[in-house]
Formats: C-alpha cells, sequence, structure tokens
C-alpha cells in the first residue's frame, strides 16, 4: 500500500519534517520547500514538452526550447511571491533580476532546465538551484548557504544540502517528497567517470588522466545531463565527472555559478570534492554571471589525482 496520508503519523519523514529537525532555519526551510514544490511544476511542464524552439537564444547564443523559457518563468514567478528572495539569476536570463522588496533574505540561482537539449530523448534531466545570502558576484565559498537539485527521471528525486549533509527525498503518489537516504556520504574512492568534451580537443594532462582512469578499469559513465551524471555519483558513492578545459577554450563548458557552484556545494556535504583541476569551485570569484569553468568533481582520491595530472 503507497504511503496513505495516514501513515505520516509513523516514521515517514518528508521533506519538512527532514529540515526541521535538521535544524535549518525557518525561512529557508520554507524556501527550500517552496523550490521543491516548483520542481512538480516544471515535471508537468516537461511532460507537456512543446518542443518547439522558442525562437530566441540566451547568453550564450544557444537555442532556447518553448521549455527552457517556461520553467524558468515558472521557477521566477514561484520565487517572485515567496516572500523569501530579493533577486533571481538564471541561465535562461541576461542579468541578475530583482523579484522583492529588497529586504528578503536570499539571493537564488538557477539552471531551471539543465540538460534540455536530451528532452526528445526521454534520458533524465533536472533543475540546479544554489540559495545565497549575500551577492553572487565577486565572492566565492561564503555565500552559499543552501543549494538542491531535482532529478526528472523514471522518479522524480530532490537532493538538497543547507550545510548539513546531502540528503536525498523522492517525489512519491501523494505528492509529498519522501526522504529516501539521509547523510550520504561518498566513499574516498568510486568506479565510474564521466569525461565531458571530445577526446581530440583536451588538453594533454586531462588526456593522460582520462587514459590512466580507462587503464584502472573505471566504468564510462556519461549521459550528457549534469544534473543525472552527478546523482549517480552521489547514489554510487563514488567515481568522477569531468568537463576540462578544451584546447580551444580553456574555460570549458559547464556555468560556474548555476552549475558547478551549487553541485560542488552538495558534493563536498557528502564529503566529496569539486575543483576546477587547480582551486576548490566553491572559492572561485565569479565575476561575471555567465562564467564557465572546467571542472573535475567526486569522491576524493579521483579528484586529487586528477590535480597531478594538470599541474
Ligand atoms: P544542455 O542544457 O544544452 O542540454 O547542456 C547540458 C550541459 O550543460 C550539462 O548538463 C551536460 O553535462 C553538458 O552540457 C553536456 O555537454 P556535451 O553535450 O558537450 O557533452
Amino acid at each position: 500500500m503507497g504511503e496513505g496520508i495516514n501513515d505520516y503519523t509513523k516514521n515517514i519523514v518528508d521533506l519538512r519534517r527532514h529540515m526541521w529537525m535538521a535544524g535549518v532555519e525557518v525561512e529557508l526551510r520554507r524556501l527550500i520547500w517552496q523550490i521543491a514544490v516548483v520542481g512538480k511544476y516544471i515535471s508537468a511542464k516537461i511532460h507537456e514538452a512543446n518542443r518547439k524552439l522558442a525562437g530566441s537564444k540566451n547568453i550564450y547564443g544557444e537555442d532556447q526550447l518553448s521549455l527552457d523559457r517556461a520553467t524558468d518563468e515558472i521557477m521566477k514567478n514561484q520565487l517572485q511571491y515567496s516572500g523569501f528572495v530579493r533577486e533571481y539569476a538564471s541561465e535562461e536570463l541576461r542579468e541578475i533580476t530583482k523579484i522583492g522588496s529588497g529586504k528578503e533574505k536570499y539571493i537564488v540561482t538557477a539552471d531551471p532546465l539543465d540538460g534540455s537539449s536530451l528532452v526528445d530523448t526521454n534520458l533524465a534531466i533536472g533543475t540546479i538551484i544554489g540559495i545565497h545570502k549575500e551577492s553572487i558576484l565577486d565572492t566565492g565559498r561564503n555565500t552559499m548557504v543552501a543549494a538542491l537539485y531535482i532529478t526528472y527521471g523514471p522518479l522524480i528525486t530532490m537532493m538538497y544540502s543547507a550545510g548539513n549533509g546531502a540528503h536525498e527525498f523522492v517525489l512519491n503518489r501523494e505528492g509529498e517528497y519522501v526522504m529516501a537516504q539521509d547523510n550520504i556520504k561518498m566513499k574516498e574512492k568510486g568506479s565510474i567517470f564521466s569525461p565531458g568534451g571530445l577526446r581530440r580537443d583536451w588538453v594533454p594532462g586531462h588526456q593522460k588522466f582520462i587514459e590512466h582512469l580507462e587503464k584502472e578499469g573505471y566504468k564510462l559513465r556519461y549521459s550528457g545531463g549534469f544534473v543525472p551524471d552527478i546523482n549517480q555519483l552521489l547514489i554510487k558513492r563514488g567515481g568522477i565527472f569531468t568537463y576540462p578545459a578544451l584546447q580551444k577554450s580553456q574555460r570549458g563548458k559547464l556555468r560556474l555559478l548555476f552549475e558547478l557552484q551549487p553541485m560542488a556545494f552538495i558534493v563536498e556535504q557528502a564529503g566529496g570534492m569539486a575543483t576546477n583541476g587547480k582551486e576548490d569551485i566553491l572559492s572561485l570569484k565569479v565575476e561575471n554571471i555567465n562564467d564557465c569553468s572546467p571542472v573535475y568533481i567526486g569522491s576524493r582520491a579521483e579528484v586529487e589525482l586528477a590535480k597531478q595530472f594538470l599541474t
């Protein structure tokens, strides 16, 4: 029998109860909960996805699917009336947008639908959120107080951290996010790797690193979706995702503010690491909202090893 409503009197821990028990401060609890609810609306939008291009391009010059625009609108509109968010920045918008009175406690960064080019393949895609207290530009680690991602796959799952470890929830049939795994901790070393970019474009040090992993028998797991690929490392408790500097673009492809820093926050909370090959992703200053960075993220042994190949 499903977790009917009366089961909640037992030890079913839903998202709100988990955050309360973890001592997450009330406004942050309510904001994380509201964002998790938006995940349900985005999932509904994916199900009625019309894949016609919106005819517009985002700041990176990429065609915006109408789905990208729609999910960004949904997220922005919900946060606008949350009472907790004063500014919103998203991969789909050209600049940081004021959405509150200016007195609200938080700034939210969003990649509302990461991996949207996979929608027509029915592969898993996701939403990535960073929650900051101070300015999101020109600062590093000290601005983020929480991060979460939602994976739209066979199940809708959500991973969050408010600096209290990394915790996974599954959306059940009653529309509640019920705790699946609490305080996930990655092993020192894993057995899978996700190598982004084209081999012919890799810088020499990266090429040697990947060849080493292949020789060591690591299994290649790469879906083209950052969210499910990172989620796989956390659920399998180890391994590494890389999107390196490329011969023609030293800064790689993935966005520092919208994709890398929220995921780095969560992976570090799970005992993993995230660097650009030299420095921690969370210590990098974001000068411009569309800054990109090479990334090595996952269990400590592999991320540390990558550093040795790249110096
Ligand atoms: P889209 O949002 O355009 O599908 O890009 C997804 C992404 O930003 C990230 O989710 C993937 O890890 C990465 O790009 C895949 O890039 P490649 O297609 O170059 O492998």
